[in-house]
């Protein structure tokens, strides 16, 4: 707990125990001798004496805070908070739940003890709530130290090795058990050679880590390399059927948990964008993900295997390849075989991330298998953390997005919990997102990304908060005790930005109008004549991807109804997709009553409009702002400007060269 003054506290500022740690809090942790039941202990310790307070005995002193390990509760994340007369207990079963209830506390700060009297539990939406970090040991020529981070290094690498010191990490867990996360992977899913060696002589460096997040309730995960047992064990394949690989992961499996007995498992991207797999050997990613399953099953460990699966070298010229139909193709011929402790980690949209594409029809595909929806905290095609842009709005949508349909209600979310429709309730899987972390003063690059960060883990939490209410909460966490044009300032800032955001970017649903590689800034031609299979067809008289069963790829057929049919029809495909579904002329008219050449002006000239009045907004309230806060989100703003304008004019301009139409308003355009 303890925390470097010199790194910013996101969302735990001492200010924020001060409801707590100024009353008379005791806790009653029977025989547990836990690491996080040392945390709670420790937690309410530190507070009561920064804040005036003191730790005192249940049974004499009448606190005004009891935390209380009281059997029941099957759910061991689970808390429950009673209020009588101003005092509050919170009762869990295990110290994990405890843990949760003390930063409910902290959340609510004075609330908490205004509260009616009465009692209710509090429990996660689902057990597995991961957090993937792309760093990598050794930096990468080209990605660098954490492959699309944007915030500085990594907290846990540095020259070369794991940091000697991770007190930073320790900060980092902090954080994240009070948002609401319990699992992280710290490692790049592209695995380098010194990396592949995590689970082997660098081993006791995963030990260290481990026991930095263990005392906040946070498992460990490491990704691994599919040719391990190559690489490391010195065999001449990574067949998954042979019985010499079987036994080397049995074995490197037995040695990782001999060292960590509450290890987490193991995350793997395979067969995807160069990364080694069992399609080498003529097996499948059920045949690959079981293999590894097996030999981690002894030791209660789960398998992370990525659905991220398609053809990287594809030819443009070829029609017929729709690398959004990839994951499906590969994954729901298998569903049902893969084991229990596998999780299909898929990625909320069937290409990358995009500010603005379809949903995976292959989350909806696999009722027999434990899913895991994989979304981007980092903003690889989102602004890089230079551009103010608040997910939680986004992520809201993603996770309530009804699979079949309105009237059936079952969402992402419920997915990722098991209730899936054809499902038979056992196949809990959970959520997982790439970190947006990294060495920075303010952890993520923009201040305001932290937002990102917190909202992240509160919806995985709890899928149904109202995404607006979180950015709230964080402001005033973050914030403590400032005035008014604060909270004013940053709502107005942030509270629509994912929009404005899709509005000066890719238009309509049409994705990777990107640079190349950066995947930061405009570049609508940058993949359309590449082997990465994302094109969007633009041409004289059109634009947008036919993935119409009638005439296109067929893509639409991979949803249930209603989606299917929805998506397959022009009249009712919704504007926002219309062109990663339909190839349409710029003359076509949109529901919105604009036509598709008008609303791409409309939205660039519109979307630059709202940066400059958060900017204006900003530059009125920025005093309001701690001083090192506002120097950095004032830098940020003007890359934002810069980079706004650059899509603005090349998206318009690409479109009005390509189309000849102008612009209704006879606004300028180049
Ligand atoms: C870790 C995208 C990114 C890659 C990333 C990959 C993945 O393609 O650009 O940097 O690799 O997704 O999710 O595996």
């Amino acid at each position: 707990m303890t925390t470097d003054p010199a790194v910013h506290p996101a969302w735990l500022p001492e200010a924020s125990f001060a409801p707590l740690g100024s009353r008379r809090v005791a806790v009653d942790l029977r025989d547990d001798v836990s690491p996080v039941g040392a945390t709670v202990r420790a937690e309410v310790a530190a507070a009561v004496a920064a804040h005036g307070g003191a730790v005192v005995d249940a049974d004499h002193m009448s606190p005004d805070v009891v935390f209380a390990l009281v059997p029941g509760d099957t759910d061991p994340e689970a808390f429950t908070v009673t209020s009588s007369g101003g005092a509050v207990t919170i009762a869990a079963s295990d110290a994990r739940g405890l843990l949760y209830g003390l930063f409910h506390l902290v959340r609510r700060g004075e609330a908490a003890f205004d509260a009616t009297d009465g009692t209710r539990r509090h429990a996660p939406h689902s057990p597995l709530r991961m957090l993937d970090h792309w760093d990598n040991i050794v930096v990468h020529p080209v990605m660098g130290q954490v492959e699309r981070g944007y915030s500085g290094g990594s907290i846990f690498y540095a020259d070369g090795s794991v940091r000697e010191d991770l007190a930073r990490v320790g900060q980092y867990a902090r954080l994240l058990a009070a948002s609401g996360i319990n699992r992280v992977a710290i490692n790049n899913v592209n695995v380098g050679p010194l990396e592949t060696r995590l689970i082997g002589d660098l081993l006791p460096d995963v030990v260290r880590i481990a026991d930095v997040f263990r005392p906040y309730g946070i498992t460990t995960h490491v990704s691994v390399s599919w040719a391990s047992p190559v690489r490391l064990g010195g065999l001449t394949t990574s067949d998954p059927a042979s019985p010499d690989v079987q036994e080397w992961w049995a074995g490197a499996a037995d040695r990782v948990w001999a060292a960590i007995p509450d290890f987490g498992g193991f995350v793997i991207k395979a067969d995807s964008e160069g990364q080694p797999g069992p399609f080498a050997y003529g097996r499948t990613h059920a045949d690959g993900a079981n293999m590894l399953a097996a030999a981690v099953a002894p030791h209660g460990g789960l398998v992370h295997w990525r659905a991220f699966v398609y053809n990287h070298e594809q030819d443009w010229r070829d029609r017929r390849t729709d690398r959004a139909k990839a994951a499906f193709e590969h994954f729901a011929p298998y569903d049902g075989t893969f084991a229990d402790n596998v999780i299909v980690q898929i990625k909320h949209g069937p290409l990358d991330f995009q500010v603005r594409e379809a949903m995976s029809p292959a989350i909806a595909a696999l009722p027999g298998t434990r899913v895991a929806p994989e979304f981007q905290v980092t903003t690889e095609y989102l602004g890089h953390q230079r551009h103010a842009v608040y997910l939680g709005r986004m992520w809201s949508e993603l996770l309530g997005f009804p699979y079949w349909g309105a009237e059936d209600g079952r969402t992402l979310a419920d997915v990722a919990a098991g209730r899936h429709p054809s499902g038979d309730g056992t196949r809990v899987g959970g959520f997982a997102a790439v970190s947006n972390v990294g060495d920075d003063v303010f952890w993520t690059g923009h201040p305001f990304s932290q937002a990102n960060l917190y909202a992240w883990g509160r919806l995985t939490w709890d899928p149904t908060l109202d995404p607006i209410g979180i950015l709230d909460e964080w402001i005033g966490l973050t914030f403590p005790g400032a005035p008014a044009a604060v909270r004013e300032t940053v709502h107005a800032v942030l509270d629509e930005s994912w929009e404005t955001y899709e509005l000066y970017t890719a238009p309509l649903g049409v994705c990777f109008m990107v640079q190349p590689g950066s995947h930061y800034g405009p570049s609508p031609d940058g993949y359309e004549y590449s082997p990465w299979g994302t094109y969007h067809f633009a041409d004289r008289d059109g634009i947008g991807v036919d993935r119409t069963r009638a005439t296109g790829t067929g893509f639409t057929g991979q949803y249930p109804a209603p989606w299917s049919d929805v998506y397959e029809s022009l009249e009712t495909c919704p504007d926002e997709l219309l062109l990663f579904f339909h190839h349409v002329p710029y003359s076509h008219v949109l529901h919105s009553g604009t036509t598709v050449i008008q609303h791409v002006y409309d939205t660039h000239f519109e979307g630059l409009e709202r940066v400059l009045e958060s900017v204006r907004l900003w530059t009125e309230a920025e005093d309001a702002f701690p001083a090192d806060v506002a120097e950095r989100v004032s830098d940020r703003f003007a890359e934002q400007v810069r980079s706004t304008t650059d899509w603005r004019d090349v998206i318009n301009t690409y479109f009005l060269r390509k189309s000849g139409i102008q612009d209704a308003h006879g606004r300028t355009i180049y």
